[in-house]
């Protein structure tokens, strides 16, 4: 007989490897181990869903006919290991090889390449992982001979792939892309729909009180636990996004309102990620939504956009360049994650909201990540690794193949603008422009060089200033360094003496 090892990222019934193995012959083994759940200090609610996720999963696959061995947190045996609970069972049911899909993250999958066959005696089979659009070898190969790569391009070959929004060889409405239409402030008016509350069973309960019990020194709060845990639970939520959301998501996709912990995006990237719910399948209901004019299409396109142009290029460049690409720090940046990135205490409103909402939530959406926790990150020369831990750590959605890329490319440019052309700096005038949070703060964002004016437009220009030799031949860049040397000597000096001062005050918190 073989094992089939299922990883708790992989929570889908038409798994690669599950249509391998056999349910009347084969074993599957689920686990919950220290070392997954503990390689970061992953928030609690991104604990308790893939468990009590996992654990959902192992029902179904029991009711579906298969033999599964699931191994609970702290059950005797004490296994710290994936490799532990595969070791046991494999010398316990004398198994002849072990079958699993390709793993998420590189580190589990190295490990598993290197030492799990020799060290189990058996051969390990691993199968790729089909439930994304494309091969990690279709990436590879479109890469190919391509210097610097723009997701647009890649984005065109996955729709001509798919044939999502196509219409006889040609994009529907004749655009690719319809960002333009997408930059909108929220209107004030628009009413933010509620997403649905799922109500917790025996399995919910007893994995939340597991977590509070095991990992209360994790960040987060478990309180407002709203999660899908189950297949059926997560299609309620991509039904609800579908009908309440979709037809807004495009307009107000880039703004940012206080308190307000979605607005119109969909609340589905932890569900794609753990395999309750599949790209096709939220592709699929996106397209259905504007076949059957429910959705207007710069809304459709740009959630499809998201799906399988940015989902799967990242995923492609963290497979074609890793392990080398988490080790890069082109900025050459030193400075240490400021504190308040784990209490979210800061007089910064912007800053305080997405903070809330990453700890109340584990969860805030891509412009607050992007333009605001990451903006500042990037204009105060954070360490790659640090920040990348921390994204890795408080969101529900985040695995490194997804996350890296995200962060030590989008937003830290830190592989050298290889991900995307130009950083993603911005002062505050940005997060005024997209967002109510500047009338609700202690800093002025009129105003750059007072004790009360906003941190980002001072170090926005020390940013642009002292990387002057990175990007002195980025032509993107090149109107930007224009109007720095336009300023006036004093102003501009006292605008850097400003961001020095915060800066210093930033390495003594
Ligand atoms: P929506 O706005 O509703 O978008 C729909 C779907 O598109 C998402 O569910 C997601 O699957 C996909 N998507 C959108 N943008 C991206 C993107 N840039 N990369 C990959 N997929 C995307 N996303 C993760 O899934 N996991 C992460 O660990 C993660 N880390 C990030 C770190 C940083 C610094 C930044 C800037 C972005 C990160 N993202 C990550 C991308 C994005 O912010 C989230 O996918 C999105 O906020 C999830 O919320 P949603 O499901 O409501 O998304
Ligand atoms: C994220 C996570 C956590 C918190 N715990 C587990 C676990 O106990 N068991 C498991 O199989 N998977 C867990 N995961 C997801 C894994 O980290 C993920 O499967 C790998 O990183 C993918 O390579
Ligand atoms: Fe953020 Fe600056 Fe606006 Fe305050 S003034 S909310 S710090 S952008």
């Amino acid at each position: 007989m073989r094992l089939g090892l299922i990883l708790g990222d992989q929570l889908t019934h038409d798994l690669a490897s599950l249509r391998v193995l056999d349910p009347k012959v084969d074993r599957l083994i689920m686990a919950e181990v220290r070392d997954e759940a503990t390689y970061v200090k992953h928030h609690k609610q991104k604990i308790a869903l893939l468990f009590s996720a996992m654990r959902h999963f192992a029902q179904e696959l029991r009711d579906a006919g298969w033999q599964v061995d699931y191994y609970e947190y702290n059950s005797q045996g004490n296994f710290k290991s994936l490799f532990d609970v595969v070791a046991h069972y494999t010398k316990e049911y004398s198994a002849e090889r072990l079958v699993l899909t390709q793993c998420g993250e590189y580190r589990l999958q190295n490990a598993m390449d290197r030492e799990w066959s020799k060290a189990l005696n058996i051969p390990v089979e691993v199968y790729g992982d089909d439930r994304f659009i494309a091969t990690t070898k279709e990436f590879a190969d479109w890469a190919d001979g391509r210097k610097q790569l723009r997701m647009e391009y890649f984005y065109r070959e996955m729709r001509r792939k798919t044939g999502y929004l196509m219409k006889d060889g040609e994009p529907e409405g004749g655009q690719w892309n319809y960002d333009a239409d997408n930059r909108k402030k929220w209107d004030g008016k628009t009413p933010f729909p509620n997403p649905p509350v799922f109500e917790r069973d025996d399995i919910d309960r007893e994995v939340i009180k597991l977590v509070e019990e095991n990992f209360d020194d994790h960040p987060g709060s478990l309180e407002d636990f709203h999660w899908a845990t189950t297949k059926a639970q997560a299609s309620t939520a991509l039904g609800f996004f579908i009908q309440h959301c979709l037809t807004n998501f495009g307009d107000f996709q880039d703004a940012m309102v206080r308190g307000e912990k979605a607005l119109f995006h969909s609340l589905l990237s932890p569900y794609l990620n753990c395999g309750l719910l599949t790209a096709k399948q939220v592709c699929d209901a996106a397209q259905r939504a504007w076949n059957d004019d429910r959705a207007p299409l710069n809304a459709v396109e740009g959630f499809i956009r998201q799906i399988i142009g940015w989902r799967e290029y990242v995923r492609g460049i963290y497979w074609l360049h890793m392990p080398r690409y988490a080790k890069q720090n082109t900025l050459k940046n030193k400075r240490s994650l400021p504190r308040y990135y784990w209490d979210g205490n800061t007089k910064m409103a912007c800053m305080s909201d997405c903070f809330k909402n990453t700890f109340d939530h584990a969860y805030a959406h891509h412009i607050q990540r992007l333009m605001v926790t990451g903006n500042f990150a990037l204009l105060t020369g954070i360490k790659p690794e640090e920040i990348c831990d921390w994204y890795l750590a408080v969101y529900a959605d985040a695995y490194d193949w997804v996350e890296l890329p995200n962060t030590l490319g989008m937003v830290m440019h830190a592989d050298g603008g290889y991900l995307g052309s130009k950083p993603y700096a911005a002062s505050g005038n940005y997060i005024h422009k997209m967002s109510d949070y500047c009338s609700h703060c202690h800093y002025s964002v009129k105003t750059q060089i007072e004790e009360d004016s906003c941190p980002f437009n001072s170090l926005y220009w020390h940013f642009i200033d002292r990387h002057r030799d990175d990007f002195k031949n980025n032509h993107r860049m090149g109107m930007i360094y224009r109007t720095l040397d336009k300023m006036k000597d004093d102003k501009k000096d006292r605008i850097i003496a400003r961001a020095d001062d915060l800066l210093s005050r930033l390495d003594n918190l």
